[in-house]
């Protein structure tokens, strides 16, 4: 039987999306179109990894100096195609490539993407979420190829933002804008059905979510936060620690249940001296959907995530995100408010 939540299709609300901006070409409708296109792909790939030979390692590091899994190769592939040639899209970034990537000659649009094909590759063989993230501004330059300026461009510029989750189901989240919304994939018919409605994070909550290993290396003021969540303090009930290790997943779960998930600089950092997050396939995507949620995302040294306008496609930023009461306590306390 078709429940009730079965009428609204991703594709639908897309398009309702679009009604809200009559000047619309049709453009951005097309491109989500095709990213949940890619999205299915992924997903079908992700539930066979097992039996369809594609786990494990590629053989290859990224510019992160990070180990590329076969099922990163395959997402990051896959993308690449369907962008390509979209005819939205003037030119990409991709976590996984050193450099910008062109589109087909011809098929240039309005449009550029970043994205991390598959966020949380450490945790391909062993069945946990992972997840693809996706950034997506209006081209700077005037028409033809796209260039690296087009991508440089503070998160606040977005015109979209979202993640698609391979987890106990497969879920779209996206905003354009006008609030965010969730979407399960229904594997029996391919078709992505509105989930989430309108998703509110939690104004505060009950979780953090931050690598508890690197305690020793922390700053006094990351410490001191985490120590005060898990002491409660008055009304507030002492924290649960959640980590999941994908940024994805760890985020998911905190817009739907609140929480405040936190990747600092710290002492040992060296090359991570600004954390290991990406601004452009992470931070930045995130922190757009957060505050369409009502939440926020700042860096450690209490800078709005979407107000950085980022000097290269690889930048890492620390990063504090989630409910809004929580991340204003951790700025108090990275502030040396207390
Ligand atoms: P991988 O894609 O290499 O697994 O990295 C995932 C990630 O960038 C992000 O998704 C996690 O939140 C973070 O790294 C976990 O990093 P730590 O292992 O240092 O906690």
């Amino acid at each position: 039987m078709l429940s009730k939540r079965k009428g609204i299709t991703v594709s639908r609300q897309i398009m309702d999306d679009q009604r809200l901006h009559p000047e619309a070409t049709g453009e951005l409708t097309g491109l989500l179109n095709d990213l949940v296109v890619a999205g299915k792909i992924i997903s079908a790939e992700v539930n066979m990894a097992g039996l369809a030979d594609i786990l494990g390692q590629s053989g290859r590091t990224n510019i992160q100096g990070e180990t590329v899994q076969k099922l990163d190769v395959f997402a990051n592939q896959t993308i690449k195609r369907r962008m390509e040639q979209c005819g939205h899209v003037c030119v990409m970034a991709s976590e996984e490539d050193d450099d910008i990537i062109p589109v087909l000659e011809g098929y240039e649009g309005n449009y550029t993407i970043a994205f991390d094909p598959l966020d949380g590759s450490t945790n391909i063989d062993v069945n946990v979420s992972i997840g693809t993230i996706f950034s997506i501004h209006r081209r700077l330059s005037a028409h033809g190829q796209g260039n690296v300026h087009d991508l440089l461009q503070k998160g606040a510029e977005q015109v979209a933002a979202g993640y698609i989750i391979y987890g106990s189901s497969t879920v779209m989240v996206y905003t354009t804008g006008n609030g965010v919304h969730g979407f399960t994939l229904d594997p029996s018919v391919g078709e992505f059905f509105l989930s989430h409605p309108d998703i509110r994070i939690p104004e505060t909550s009950l979780y953090y979510s931050v690598n508890e290993a690197y305690a020793h290396h922390w700053f006094d003021s990351t410490r001191n936060f985490i120590e005060c969540l898990k002491k409660g303090d008055g009304d507030r009930k002492p924290y649960s620690l959640r980590y999941i290790g994908s940024l994805v997943a760890d985020f998911h779960r905190n817009l739907i249940k609140g929480g405040v998930f936190l990747y600092t600089r710290d002492k040992k950092s060296g090359e991570k001296s600004e954390g290991k997050l990406r601004l452009l396939y992470e931070a930045a995507p995130l922190a757009m959907i957060v505050e369409q949620a009502g939440g926020l995302a700042i860096t450690d040294d209490g800078r709005r995530i979407l107000d950085i306008v980022p000097d290269n496609l690889h930048q890492r930023v620390p990063l504090i995100i989630g409910s809004r009461q929580d991340v204003e306590l951790a700025e108090q306390f990275m502030r040396g408010g207390q």
